[in-house]
């Protein structure tokens, strides 16, 4: 099994990105050393029971020592471009102030990306809010929103000249309600009042540092990353309908709409009023719903959902037989098409990059390699349903598999892996697995394509 796209896809201009992405606090380690700051992640994983195993990020990939090697296998794969986040405790003093050593090792990283003829997409946020901030309220209080203003003003500032593209969050779903709402993530909160304040602020976050980005770095691009899975109804039942439409309301719509159409969704306010942000002060929706040039969508399944009369839905198994990855999650292409279309049909979208898609899979190194035929066949139909949406008229202008590594996988820890290459966490040793041999050799077939196009072009030129 192999990745292969139709001859004739747009998929395979040279306009399209291909990447690979991580996360700060899931590969970095290091998270005492050089004048970094605890984070929300730090303090969460010291909580006994609070992550699989009780594992941490204090080593992770040891990437903050390793980073050179790591750009070097980024190389070897043959991709465009590399998506990593910035630890905000890494590069901001106490004082607000930058700290020079984090700033360095973010301008070192990027710098070596560039010489290597590598994008930089840059993120803000991936979860790993200082923990002073956490202490003063966090999420919950208003006044993070400007501090994470004036963290992206310096570091923009700072990184300017190296980064192609800016996201300010990843994923505020998770943050918010993962963190706020559910208790799954730091800070472990659980309380729907908390979790929606604290996407409101997360969102107006994003619209506070835009005009800042887009004045320190006119030439890169700036957007936000969400995450969607596509929800279903687990019946025709209209209780079970309910179920899906509330599903989609909550975790999807709810941080599309105040983004592409400046209000939180109207049903919320007839039957969830409850999940409505309680604090939303004159001028916020036009903050958050300001142009941004690209949406970063990050997929990995989808939900099936049945009517609960406490919580509106229930996640509920697919009723037929289908594949589920190590992570329990369905393996749903068809249904990333549905989303993509879904969300083309509703809205008037920004182009959409797709900023995260892969499998958490058992991976077994038995005699230096990894047969990952799982998650190959995983990319390679992720990537065609993105064909699929493309000729239906989506406008999708690059993939980004997560992750180049296996790494601190959050709630699981590193019980999860998630990599086109495999980290052995005693050693450090990165091995390529059949995965991500099967993404170069597909990245190198689409550049050799490339190349005899330029070829044909300079014949046909001419011969004119
Ligand atoms: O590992 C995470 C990542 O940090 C955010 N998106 C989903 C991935 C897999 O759970």
């Amino acid at each position: 099994m192999s990745i292969q796209l139709p001859e004739n896809t747009k998929m395979l201009a040279s306009s399209f990105t291909y990447g690979v992405a991580t996360a700060a606090f899931q590969i970095e380690g290091a998270n005492t050393e050089d004048g970094r700051l605890e984070s929300i992640w730090d303090r969460f994983c010291n909580q006994p029971n609070a992550v699989k195993n009780n594992d941490d990020g204090r080593i992770a990939c040891d990437h903050y020592h390793l980073w050179e090697d790591d750009i070097k296998l980024i190389q070897s794969l043959g991709v465009d471009a590399y998506r990593l986040s910035i630890a905000w405790p890494r590069v901001i003093q106490l004082d607000g102030q930058l700290n020079p050593l984090g700033v360095r090792f973010y301008q070192e990283i990027l710098k070596a990306l560039k010489q290597a003829n590598i994008k930089t997409f840059v993120t803000l946020y991936h979860w790993d809010l200082p923990q002073h901030l956490e202490d003063q309220g966090g999420w919950l209080n208003r006044d993070t929103c400007y501090k994470f203003r004036d963290y992206a003003n310096l570091i923009s500032q700072a990184l300017n000249q190296y980064v192609d593209s800016w996201a300010t969050f990843n994923e505020p779903f998770c943050a918010a309600i993962l963190g706020y709402e559910l208790g799954i993530h730091a800070p472990g909160l659980s309380d729907p009042k908390y979790g929606r304040q604290a996407a409101h602020h997360i969102l107006l976050a994003h619209g506070l540092a835009l005009p800042v980005l887009r004045k320190n770095a006119p030439s890169a691009q700036v957007g936000i990353v969400l995450n969607m899975n596509r929800s279903y109804a687990a019946s025709e039942s209209s209780e079970d309908q309910f179920a899906g439409l509330m599903r989609e309301t909550l975790d999807n719509q709810f941080f599309i709409e105040p983004l592409m159409k400046g209000q939180y969704p109207n049903i919320l306010q007839v039957v969830a009023p409850h999940y409505l942000p309680a604090m939303v002060l004159e001028g916020d929706m036009d903050i958050i719903s300001q142009p941004i040039d690209f949406l970063g969508l990050n997929y990995y399944t989808c939900n099936h959902n049945a009517f609960d009369a406490e919580h509106f839905f229930l996640n509920v198994k697919n009723s037929n037989e289908v594949e589920y990855t190590d992570i329990g999650w369905e393996v749903a292409p068809h249904a990333f098409k549905e989303l993509l279309i879904n969300l083309h049909q509703q809205y008037e979208l920004p182009p959409i990059i797709i900023t995260e898609n892969g499998a958490a899979c058992v991976d077994t190194l038995i005699n230096g390699e990894v047969n990952d035929e799982q998650r190959v066949r995983y990319l390679n139909a992720h990537l065609n349903a993105i064909h699929n949406a493309i000729e239906a008229g989506v406008n999708i202008q690059g993939y980004f598999a997560w992750s180049l590594m296996d790494n601190f996988e959050w709630a699981e820890g590193y019980s999860k892996r998630f990599g086109l290459v495999h980290v052995d966490y005693q050693t450090q040793k990165r091995t390529i697995k059949r995965s991500g041999k099967a993404y170069q050799a597909f990245l190198k077939a689409r550049n050799e394509c490339l190349f005899k196009t330029v070829l044909e072009a300079q014949k046909t030129i001419k011969t004119i």
